[in-house]
């Protein structure tokens, strides 16, 4: 063994694949537990064992070893902000209007647009390096800010560049259908055509990408379209994911099922048939509370997705418009308070529910034998207390593929 954890409170799920419904409150919680690490896998997760030895040995006091969280939804790699649409969201301007009159997703695409390669990496790295102290050790990046094949290959090849210089595990979705950029403003058709019969082939050819995206909603894509897009994006190896019935509720969710998505995300207005058909075709929800909170809108109906049997995983959308925070620890909080999803459910989908959602279950989510010794050392001695004291960063330490790296 290279390194073992002792005297710890072990807080997991179990297993490889998304937990769902009463399965998802059931985690494995062993006081006084060791964990073992051998070439950057959990080699031992379980009770006190003094046969077992290593020549690192970490005493953790107590505290609280939890899987390395999974941010399953960021829009990470983008130019500029957008804190001066703070004021226009004050007065009671919507995120949709905003777009509408060419600012929001639109104004991050014009500054996305004239960033270089060598600016974006930098910005990412310094976001990255944010998430990772916050007890993230694997996330989603998707594109969606250059929307012109140039464009969305530099921020695919960023995303390439920033797994190799720094620990995140990073997974990269295109996600070309995020917005009309302005040069098709008057030919939507066209951005579409352009969409499948160029965008697509380019990025499959680079092998960039491995999951494929779309903004489905009132005025930007609508659910016919986002089925023939996702299709087309199936046919190079693209696995479906949508932004489904976020401000809207236009049946992003039905799409989802229908094509078999991996994931539909948002779902804050979904309808009562849109969670019984992600349940039907087993589409893992990513919810993401911080965008309720930031945009002061209703909260998704947790409750109503893990009754119906649906998996349920939470997280950021970190973006520089409807969510500008990488914290997943405040999201965690959020979730509990106001998805009253207990502590146990929420830990399950910031891991190995989002695990899932980005087709990693297997591989990380979970402290079990053969995972990756993705690893968070929380400064807490019970699971509630970092769902309880919020606004602070509670990590102490964060071990990635059997390293500390913080
Ligand atoms: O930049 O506004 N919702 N896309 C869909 C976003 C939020 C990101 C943004
Ligand atoms: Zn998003």
């Amino acid at each position: 063994m290279d390194t073992l954890l002792k005297n710890a409170l072990l807080a997991t799920p179990i297993g490889n694949e998304a937990r769902k419904g009463k399965a998802q409150r059931e985690i494995r919680l062993i006081e006084n537990a060791m964990v073992g690490i051998k070439d950057g896998k959990v080699a031992y997760a379980g009770p006190a064992d003094s046969t077992l030895s290593a020549s690192n040995e970490v005493n953790c006091g107590g505290r609280l070893l939890t899987p390395g969280l999974v941010d399953a939804h960021t829009h990470l790699v983008f130019g500029g902000w957008r804190q001066k649409e703070l004021p226009l969201k004050l007065a009671g301007v919507q995120y949709l209007d905003i777009l509408k009159a060419g600012g929001g997703i639109l104004s991050t695409v014009e500054h996305t647009r004239a960033a270089s390669e060598n600016s974006l990496e930098v910005k990412g790295m310094a976001l990255l390096l944010e998430m990772q102290r916050l007890g993230v050790t694997t996330c989603e990046i998707k594109t969606g800010y250059g929307l012109d094949i140039e464009n969305e290959i530099k921020q695919l090849s960023v995303i390439r560049k920033l797994r190799k210089t720094q620990p995140m595990d990073i997974v990269a979705t295109f996600m070309g259908a995020h917005a009309y950029p302005k040069e098709y403003s008057d030919d939507r058709p066209g951005y579409i055509e352009y969409l499948i019969g160029e965008m697509l082939p380019a990025v499959a050819k680079e092998n960039l990408a491995e999951f494929c995206d779309i903004f489905c909603e009132t005025a930007v894509f609508t659910p016919e379209e986002s089925r023939r897009i996702l299709l087309e994006a199936m046919k190079y190896g693209l696995r479906p994911k949508i932004h489904a019935d976020e401000i809207d509720p236009i049946g992003g969710a039905k799409i989802a099922a229908e094509i078999g998505a991996i994931s539909a995300e948002h779902l804050i207005q979904v309808s009562d048939a849109g969670i019984n058909a992600l349940a039907q075709r087993d589409v893992t929800a990513v919810l993401l509370p911080g965008t309720s909170f930031y945009l002061d809108k209703p909260y998704a109906r947790a409750r109503d997705m893990i009754n119906a049997g649906v998996a349920v995983a939470v997280a950021t959308d970190f973006n520089p418009g409807s969510n500008p925070c990488t914290n997943m620890q405040f999201v965690m909080t959020l979730a509990c308070l106001k998805y009253k999803m207990t502590p146990a459910e929420v830990l399950t989908a910031v891991t190995l529910n989002g695990a899932a959602a980005l087709g990693r279950a297997s591989v990380c989510g979970s402290i079990e034998l053969g995972k990756k010794a993705d690893i968070v050392m929380w400064e807490a001695e019970d699971l509630e207390y970092i769902f309880y004291r919020y606004g602070s960063n509670l990590v102490c330490s964060v071990i990635k593929d059997g390293k500390f790296t913080w």
